[in-house]
């Protein structure tokens, strides 16, 4: 039993120290990279139950990337393994502190094979919450059918769908992007894009239409991501900007959003209200970019409390 269930692929992550093209990087420190377990992993360090789904090779990167999880206190029970194709890798390359690009080497990966009747319903249907993002349904026609099905099987059953775009356009056009995340977000109780995002999925510019036009006349909370500047909130009844916090230095960008997205979920589920959620979210993300790696920088609670208010005392 579980507050909430994520599903997505992770993959081998292969991120030198060095800030260097790749070409001249002989060094690959191994570590995981997926933008669902990174949710995942930051609400458990955040004291909150969480289920992740995925399909992996029978391999050993695979076995790896499920002891890492479980390893971090997710519950990896329903995620499945095959020897019908290999886990997925990624390599990061960092060029200067701003400057990443990724590699991708998961086209037909064990993930990608993954299947809608793959997916544990009873399982689902006892959680509160079902985040999910645009990478998965990028993955393969399956990818995009067990998203559906898991939204499906959350509207059933009464879960808040949080849904994070993650735009990816190395995997997919941006036809199709555009089709399937406007697709998810029609389904979805809340919306976190980054600004560029909530424009490619809405062709409007200003961050207020953006947000308006995502909400559904304020059917839906739409959180827009703002970077060092904050976010933008937009439900029925409040439409706020919320601070950032200063980074003292950015080390590597990748995985806010997904810091983020674990500081929304963990404030919906202590039923706080949304402006203390996001201040939490905007602080989680400037932590983690403060840190090497999409997941060491994810603090416990009391960690990202004393982060907001350092002068005041905080329990461990
Ligand atoms: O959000 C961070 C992710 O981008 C990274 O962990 C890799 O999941 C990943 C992806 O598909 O890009």
């Amino acid at each position: 039993q579980v507050d909430v269930f994520t599903l997505g692929e992770t993959m081998v992550l292969f991120q030198p120290e060095q800030m260097a093209p790749l070409d001249y990087v002989s060094h690959f420190p191994k570590k995981i990279g997926g933008a669902e377990s990174n949710v995942a992993i930051g609400l458990a360090r955040l004291g909150h139950s969480v289920g992740w789904f995925s399909q992996l090779g029978e391999d050993p990167f695979g076995r790896y990337v499920h002891k890492t999880i479980r390893g971090e206190g997710v519950d990896v029970s329903t995620c499945r393994f095959t020897s019908e194709a290999p886990t997925g890798l990624l390599f990061k390359e960092q060029l200067s502190p701003e400057d990443l690009n990724v590699y991708y080497y998961r086209q037909g990966s064990a993930a990608s094979l993954m299947q809608p009747g793959q997916l544990d319903e009873d399982y689902i249907a006892q959680a509160k919450i079902l985040h999910v993002t645009g990478i998965t349904p990028a993955l393969s026609e399956s990818g995009y059918q067990t998203v559906m099905k898991a939204i499906q099987i959350a509207e059933e059953n009464g879960l808040t769908i949080v849904f994070d775009p993650n735009l990816r356009l190395k995997l997919w056009t941006e036809e199709k992007a555009k089709k399937v995340l406007n697709e998810i977000a029609s389904k979805a109780d809340v919306i976190l894009p980054g600004l560029d995002e909530g424009q490619f999925m809405t062709g409007l510019k200003h961050v207020e239409e953006v947000a308006e036009q995502l909400s559904d006349h304020g059917n839906k909370t739409v959180i827009i991501k703002l970077g060092s500047e904050g976010s933008y909130i937009h439900t029925k009844n409040q439409q706020s900007y919320v601070h950032g916090f200063p980074v003292k230095q950015v080390v590597d960008p990748v995985g806010a959003g997904d810091g983020f997205a674990a500081g929304v979920i963990s404030g919906l589920l202590r039923e706080e209200p949304i402006e203390t959620t996001v201040r939490r979210a905007n602080a989680i993300g400037a932590m983690v970019v403060g840190m090497k790696g999409d997941i060491e920088g994810l603090p416990s609670f009391y960690a990202v409390e004393r982060f907001m208010s350092p002068n005041e005392e905080h329990r461990d």
